[in-house]
């Protein structure tokens, strides 16, 4: 299998709504690999950091004193495909336009507060994991499940 990582987060709305299992579970259902989780509430400048690319957009101020108003639940997931198939079971940025079935089309309605973050892409995700991994916390284990889920 073609193995790589994402990094997912769940944004202090999910965190706060009891979402978290719900959410954990679909990408555990799937046969993804967790192999990091914590807990952590950034700073308004981490949060910065995590949206940079953002910053010129009107939304960003707005955007940074909310993922920094509370608990963040920090996740790394692997397998294979799983940063563009991530993408797919989170749904689109706007949860009016996501799809039925989707994490935010089923659990979001508006896009300031849509439940839930994911890389969009192999630079993304392995920055993302950098920024709020450090190496130590990143597990390396052979799942059980591996032999079934990709034969
Ligand atoms: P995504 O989270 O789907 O990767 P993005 O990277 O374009 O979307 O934007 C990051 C977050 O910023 C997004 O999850 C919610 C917020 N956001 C995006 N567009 C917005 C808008 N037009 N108004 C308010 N918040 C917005
Ligand atoms: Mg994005």
């Amino acid at each position: 299998a073609q193995m790589e990582r994402t990094f997912i987060a769940i944004k202090p709305d999910g965190v706060q709504r009891g979402l978290i299992s719900e959410i954990i579970a679909r990408f555990e259902r799937k046969g993804f690999k967790l192999v990091a989780i914590k807990l952590v509430v950034p700073s308004k400048a981490f949060a910065g950091k995590h949206y940079h690319d953002l910053k010129d957009r009107p939304f960003f101020n707005g955007l940074c004193n909310f993922l920094s108003s509370g608990p963040v639940l920090a996740m790394v997931w692997e397998g294979e495909g799983v940063i563009r198939y991530g993408r797919k079971l989170i749904g689109a940025t706007d949860p009016s336009k996501s799809e039925p079935g989707t994490i935010r089309g089923d659990l979001a309605i508006v896009v300031g507060r849509n439940i839930i973050h994911g890389s969009d892409g192999p630079e993304t995700a392995k920055d993302e994991i950098n920024l709020w991994f450090k190496p130590e916390e990143l597990t390396n284990y052979t799942s059980n499940q591996e032999k079934w889920v990709y034969g």
